[in-house]
């Protein structure tokens, strides 16, 4: 099929959706694909929420109760769970970690599972580029990470609001602290909150971490206690999603945020084909009038035959 156009995108439901994202995997630097990501990523239908938190924390149920609560509320959602365990392989087998309960017919649902890729939390040029595809025809995006440590920052690369879930009775809460993740959240969820006492304890710990963090800017991320399999503040979870959206759009912000990850993708890009001295000499290099997948090629482009002709002095 080829690299179809944004338009055959639309109208061809899941089935052209899957030919793109195959398209990404093997047409990489084809002019046909950066064309459709630019245009894609020019005209956002929805918004992408990144979702991170341990192994075993509720991603994956949690992300069932989400599906279910946007499709009762007629709106279509698009999930990639990123897989750390088929980084090997590099194949992206579907429901490998993605064990979601969705409707096959239900064309408003796409779960797609991606390989992590060598980069911190594994968001690969692939999963932003899959994401920015998803994005222009969901409401709703949603890209889970699971996070060990410090690798949940590279979610804020394609996330317009980070969601961080946190387990009660892990000590995840002093875990986070300590490798400084508590800066990256927009909103934190303690989940199981029907284990009572430790859900509560939990919320507590988090609230402190982040009490005693010099935080900086406009927005306080809050903390909240959910339950997904009782419901419980479900309602409230999308409500401070709602609030951290309506703040971005506010003065701008969402404008900057993604112009700043279109700035983080392409100079990661450069850097995993050309390293540091590559991203430094890309900075001189001028390509104007371009969306930022054609960028990318366009400076690979300049820069592989710098390095050609290098050689062949
Ligand atoms: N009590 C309770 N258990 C939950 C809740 N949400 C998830 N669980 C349980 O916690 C375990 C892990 O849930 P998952 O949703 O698979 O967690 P995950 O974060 O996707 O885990 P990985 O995919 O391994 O990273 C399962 O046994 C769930 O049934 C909840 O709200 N309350
Ligand atoms: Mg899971």
């Amino acid at each position: 099929m080829g690299v179809p156009s944004l338009k055959e995108l639309r109208e061809g439901g899941k089935a052209a959706l899957a030919a793109a994202l195959a398209a990404i995997e093997t047409e990489a630097n084809s002019e046909a694909l950066a064309h459709l990501l630019d245009e894609a990523c020019a005209k956002p239908k929805g918004y992408i929420l990144g979702l991170t938190g341990t192994p075993g924390v509720g991603k994956s149920t949690l992300i069932n109760a989400m599906i279910a609560r946007a499709r009762a509320a007629n709106k279509t959602i698009a999930v990639i769970a990123v897989d750390p365990s088929s980084k090997a392989t590099g194949g992206a087998l579907l429901g490998d970690r993605a064990r979601m309960t969705t409707d096959p017919g239900d064309k408003g649902v796409f779960v797609r599972s991606m390989a992590a890729r060598d980069r911190l939390g594994g968001i690969s040029n692939e999963t932003i580029a899959a994401a920015v595809l998803m994005r222009a025809l969901y409401d709703r995006v949603i890209v889970e990470t699971v996070g060990v440590g410090q690798s949940e920052s590279d979610i804020g690369a394609i996330a317009d609001t980070v969601l961080l879930c946190v387990q009660p009775g892990a000590g995840d809460a002093l875990q986070f602290m300590k490798a400084g993740v508590m800066e990256l959240p927009d909103v934190v969820a303690v989940t199981k909150a029907d284990q009572g006492a430790a859900a509560r304890r939990a919320r507590a710990d988090v609230e402190g971490a982040l009490g005693l963090m010099e935080r900086g800017g406009s927005w306080l991320a809050p903390v909240l206690m959910i339950s997904a399999t009782t419901g419980e503040g479900l309602d409230q979870l999308d409500e401070a999603i709602v609030n951290h959206l309506a703040h971005l759009s506010e003065a701008g912000r969402l404008n900057v945020r993604r112009s700043e990850q279109e700035g983080e993708w392409i100079a990661e890009a450069i850097r995993a084909r050309f390293g540091s001295e590559g991203v430094a000499a890309a900075r001189e290099i001028r390509i104007s009038g371009q969306g930022p997948f054609s960028r990318e090629r366009l400076l690979g482009l300049e820069l592989k035959t710098r390095l050609f002709l290098l050689t062949r002095r």
